[in-house]
């Protein structure tokens, strides 16, 4: 297995969040990622490589330039205001909800960052141009490397800042480029026909979802806490099938909060079931691992030793196979959690 990991993901450090009316720590921390690495190096798991430079015109056909354009120029609009700014991550405070135009793109910076966002939870950091942009070109990179036909049966895009909630044109949940949604687009232009995206994260893939919505190419699964009670709440309920040439390619999963492993394995197997009807040449694994015991935002029973399990179910699929790293905020346990998930996969 290739891991491709973002040597630069620390440049996106958030400092605070929104929470309940506070300003709270952020979640999604450089650590994570850093504990992934840890692990992986100490059990000799996979070939660790650095990416190439990002495919700028990929990233503009999965997302909007409109919005890509934003995200490469948000944070010296943002210094430009005030310099002040500097010490100060951006937070959106103003969204366009029912009723309002999307189509007009305003002048003013903090009616730009609304139109480009879904929540008050995702910080854009200085570094958060570059660290996201090298995440997409691991995603990338590691789509192509399963493409080759060289028998590499698997890849990983090891990154955050994270990416299913990330949609065409917004950024929200911590995601910025939809790096599960850039693996899915590498593949089909690799020469794959028709390719799976399973998202195991415990919140629903919305970005991926909404991307993929009206397409027959690529269906997506996602096994996820019931957006009734668990964010992102306005979508991820089980009507969601699709659309024109897309309906019936997309799979929602929803679990109650408080689910174990065996109501989640039953459910996994159901969006396995759903990837094989569907021929898929090839998978993307949207891995997160906040739906561990242990995790202080998410409410699902996974176990350490669970995630080997994981692995041998996706494994079982025998596809080409690239996995991107989206939650998990355990911070120490993310490490041993996501090598859990690899080693059962190619063990
Ligand atoms: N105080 C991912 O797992 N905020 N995103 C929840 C916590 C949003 C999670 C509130 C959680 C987003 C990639
Ligand atoms: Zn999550």
């Amino acid at each position: 297995m290739l891991i491709f990991h973002n040597p630069v993901h620390d440049k996106h450090s958030g400092r605070q969040e929104m929470f309940r009316g506070k300003l709270v720590p952020c979640h999604e921390t450089p650590a994570r990622l850093e504990y992934v690495l840890d692990a992986l190096r100490q059990r000799g798991i996979g070939e660790l490589r650095v990416p190439s430079a990002p495919d700028m015109d990929l990233i503009k056909r999965v997302h909007t330039p409109r919005y890509v354009d934003f995200l490469a120029s948000a944070w010296n609009e943002w210094i430009a205001l005030d310099p002040a700014n500097a010490n100060l991550d951006v937070l959106p405070s103003i969204w366009p909800v029912r009723g309002f135009r999307h189509d007009v793109e305003p002048t003013n910076f903090a009616a730009r960052v609304g139109l480009f966002s879904f929540d008050s939870g995702c910080p854009l950091t200085a570094g958060t141009w570059e660290a996201a942009t090298a995440g997409a070109a691991c995603a990338i990179d590691a789509a192509r490397a399963v493409s080759q036909g060289q028998g590499l049966r698997a890849a990983m895009a090891l990154t955050r800042p994270p990416g299913h909630h990330a949609g065409a044109d917004f950024f929200g949940g911590y995601c910025f480029l939809n790096n599960a949604a850039l693996a899915a687009q590498a593949l089909r232009d690799a020469g794959a026909q028709r390719v799976a995206v399973l998202d195991v994260d415990y919140h629903h893939g919305n970005g991926t979802q909404s991307i993929f919505y009206d397409r027959g190419d690529v269906l997506t699964v996602s096994v996820h806490g019931d957006p009734i009670t668990e964010y992102p709440f306005y979508l991820g309920y089980a009507d969601e099938r699709g659309e024109g040439a897309g309906q019936g390619c997309n799979l929602n999963l929803p679990l109650p909060a408080g689910s174990d492993f065996a109501a989640w394995t039953a459910a996994l197997q159901q969006g396995l079931d759903a990837v094989r009807a569907f021929k898929a040449d090839a998978l993307v694994v949207a891995l997160g691992v906040d739906t561990y015991e242990g995790d202080p935002i998410s409410k699902f029973k996974l176990k350490s030793a669970d995630y080997l399990q994981v692995g041998r179910m996706l494994a079982d699929l025998g596809l080409p196979t690239v996995f991107t790293m989206e939650g998990g905020y355990a911070v120490a346990d993310v490490g041993i959690n996501v090598a859990n998930v690899l080693e059962g996969f190619v063990g």
